[in-house]
């Protein structure tokens, strides 16, 4: 059954020939398997330039989304290879530079930028470039662009292209791209171990999209928070995005543990607290889902294992057998999914979000 008579079989008006939105979300394990091979095509330049820069630092920058994309990279790249690293806006790094850049002349820059034709990230790296003379890797779906032409090596996943301003499919095969070019640094098994992500994919979507369809259409929750820690953090703040983006409601990321340290106080009967579950603090992020609801908050958890009734009202299982460090973009159909109905909930087309366009040009700023 091809995307298209999928989606016209369970959803009501508005149908996906109006959305393209909704039609890049339901096809992104598609391009999550081009993500895999542009990986495995540039396996052997990648290694090649590690091995010869034996850097002490790494810097991940991008705007909007792929700021938060960066801060999913930059944990895994410090915890998989064990070298510093460090997500910044490219705001920061253009504006700021010396209270973001690593003193040692022996850094990595890695740009992120689905259009790669973001003003900020642009210039951040040109001035990044001429101070640090450090080698800069690219991430992006688009390849005759300036962040491409700067950077020493690129992956270009064209398949992430996507009509839409908000960013989905492109955001998922980014992801992607970038865990299966970590992972094939640190060895071919788990390089190979991600191949299955597609199939688990189409999986994931078929089962839980119903799932994301009734939440979203939910009009007694009124707010979202959404927790991540660790390698998730970066994923909440993008689901976070996608909310604000496509529906215009309350919503906000926090780390976990963070959100008892007052955020909490917002926690009522019309909230939804989304749980991104880690292996690693399991037992303390459980702990936190489970006195939310206490306070009266509905949760959703999504995990690769089951959790306890009492943790969750809603729950998302992904049974990958893979660790988070290779599974990341397993969290995020489901919640672009409810960003998605959320904002049809709300009378909104999202193919047209508010006030946004899907690449910021800056003019020249300096006189302003
Ligand atoms: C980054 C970005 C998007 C945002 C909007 C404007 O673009 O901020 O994240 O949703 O579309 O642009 P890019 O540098 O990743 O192309």
């Amino acid at each position: 059954m091809s995307d298209l008579e999928y989606s016209q079989s369970i959803i009501e008006p508005a149908t996906t020939q109006e959305s393209y939105t909704l039609k890049e979300i339901l096809t992104q394990p598609a391009a999550w398997q081009a993500a895999l091979q542009v990986a495995a095509d540039k396996q052997t330049t990648l290694r090649n330039l590690w091995d010869a820069g034996q850097f002490s630092d790494i810097l991940v920058t991008g705007c909007g989304s792929t700021h938060y994309l960066s801060q999913a990279v930059a944990p895994l790249l410090q915890q998989q290879l064990g070298t510093r690293a460090r997500a910044v806006p490219g705001s920061e790094l253009l504006l700021f530079p010396e209270t973001v850049t690593p003193a040692t002349n022996n850094s990595l820059l890695l740009t992120i930028s689905r259009s790669g034709r973001t003003t900020e990230t642009i210039q951040a790296a040109e001035h990044y470039k001429a101070r640090h003379n450090a080698p800069v890797v690219n991430i992006g779906c688009y390849g005759e662009t300036e962040l491409v032409a700067q950077s020493d090596l690129a992956f270009v996943i064209q398949e992430g292209q996507e009509e839409s301003v908000v960013q989905t499919r492109s955001f998922s095969a980014m992801l992607v791209a970038a865990q299966a070019a970590v992972a094939s640094l640190v060895g071919e098994e788990q390089f190979q171990s991600m191949k299955q992500l597609p199939a688990i994919g189409e999986q994931l979507i078929s089962t839980y999209h119903s799932l994301a369809q009734q939440l979203g259409r939910d009009a007694s929750i009124e707010r979202f928070y959404f927790l991540g820690s660790g390698l998730q953090y970066g994923l909440a703040s993008e689901a976070n995005l996608k909310m604000k983006e496509m529906s215009l409601s309350v919503s906000e990321a926090f780390h976990f543990m963070e959100f008892r340290h007052g955020p909490m106080s917002m926690v009522n009967e019309h909230t939804l607290v989304v749980g991104l579950l880690s292996e690693a603090a399991r037992p303390y992020e459980l702990a936190v889902l489970r006195e939310m609801r206490k306070l009266g908050g509905r949760t959703l958890v999504l995990a690769d294992q089951p959790v306890a009734e009492d943790v969750a009202d809603y729950q998302v299982c992904f049974n990958s057998g893979l660790p988070e460090a290779r599974r990341g973009v397993l969290y995020l159909p489901v919640l672009q999914l409810l960003g998605y109905y959320r904002a049809r909930q709300n009378g909104l087309n999202p193919d047209q979000p508010h006030n946004l366009t899907a690449v910021v040009v800056l003019e020249d700023q300096q006189g302003a």
